[in-house]
């Protein structure tokens, strides 16, 4: 089984505008549509989407609920999600041009999440998680969610002994990266926070880095990735897309990576799976759909380098 956590999971609504969003203008907004928002929810998306059991875990608000349930349900996800007496799961405004590519984000922050709330999340991971399952933490913490709130969600992962994948930003992504996990994908800046060698190329980091991380990915959005794995780092080149939204890209791409893994393909397959999920969700406009069969069309058009001088 593979488990998903979002801490601060969305209901993203995205508004389609004509032309690029300007300050000083109106820019109307011509249709609103609504998806799942939250990193990890979309990790589960590309699972189910590959038939992979799976379950989404994290916090999420009375008084929206239903709204917030509708949109899994649309998304057939599997979820426990624990919920917030009185409060609303946020929404993140993603602003999508008709006429053009790309998306501008904007969430808000979310509720904070009541002491009772957490330990019933580490009570079920300690329930039900085993030791061949897969964890997912990825996205955003909701407010006041401190770093040792997260040590602890942590630890109660790593005593279960399960596959632990971590797509996080800021202390939280320190505090992996320093600690290990078996996945981690930082992007081209954080690497270089993480390796503490910020005149330093990303390779430089990445050889700090890799020792404690199992699968070890930069992400190079638009150019791809750098993966390392096993003593070997490759650079990974993504085919050439017509981007409508990147938003959650990065998202799918972990998707995919994790789908490989429990598949248990070649390092190779899982980096074109993850890879092509990724592009193929860029050619969408909303934050998750991507195509099965755009997928295995992307695969061949992936070049994979393995990097010297490891
Ligand atoms: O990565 C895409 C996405 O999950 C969007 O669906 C939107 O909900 C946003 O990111 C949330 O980001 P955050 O980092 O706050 O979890």
């Amino acid at each position: 089984m593979i488990y998903t956590i979002t801490l601060n999971p969305a209901i993203d609504r995205l508004l389609f505008i004509r032309g690029e969003l300007e300050k000083r203008k109106t820019n109307r907004v011509v249709r609103t549509e609504f998806d799942c928002g939250g990193k990890g929810l979309h990790v589960s998306h590309v699972l189910n989407q590959y038939h992979i059991p799976n379950l989404a875990l994290g916090f999420i608000g009375e008084q929206n609920r239903p709204e917030f349930l509708d949109i899994l349900n649309k998304r057939a996800i599997s979820h426990c999600f624990f919920v917030e007496p009185a409060k609303w799961t946020r929404e993140c405004f993603v602003v999508i041009s008709e006429t053009s590519s790309g998306s501008t984000m904007m969430p808000e922050a979310g509720f904070t999440v009541s002491q009772k709330n957490k330990e019933k999340l580490l009570f079920f991971i300690k329930e039900r998680v085993q030791k061949d399952d897969y964890v997912v933490i990825a996205g955003s913490p909701p407010p006041e969610f401190t770093l040792d709130d997260f040590k602890t969600l942590f630890s109660a992962v790593k005593e279960t002994g399960a596959f632990l994948a971590c797509d996080l930003s800021g202390e939280f992504l320190l505090y992996a990266a320093k600690n290990g996990v078996d996945f981690l994908k930082p992007n081209e800046e954080e690497v270089k926070i993480l390796g503490h060698k910020a005149n330093e190329d990303v390779l430089q980091n990445i050889r700090l880095l890799m020792g404690k991380i199992r699968y070890f990915v930069v992400s190079l959005g638009k150019k791809g990735s750098y993966v390392a794995h096993n003593n070997k780092i490759y650079r990974v080149i993504a085919p050439q897309v017509t981007e409508k939204s990147d938003t959650g890209a990065g998202d799918a791409f972990v998707g995919g990576f994790i789908a490989g893994l429990f598949e248990n393909l070649s390092i190779e397959e899982v980096i074109r799976k993850a890879t092509s999920v990724a592009a193929s969700k860029v050619q969408y406009m909303d934050s998750s759909t991507f195509s099965l069969e755009e997928v295995e069309h992307f695969k061949k058009e992936i070049s994979i380098i393995e990097v010297e001088g490891m």
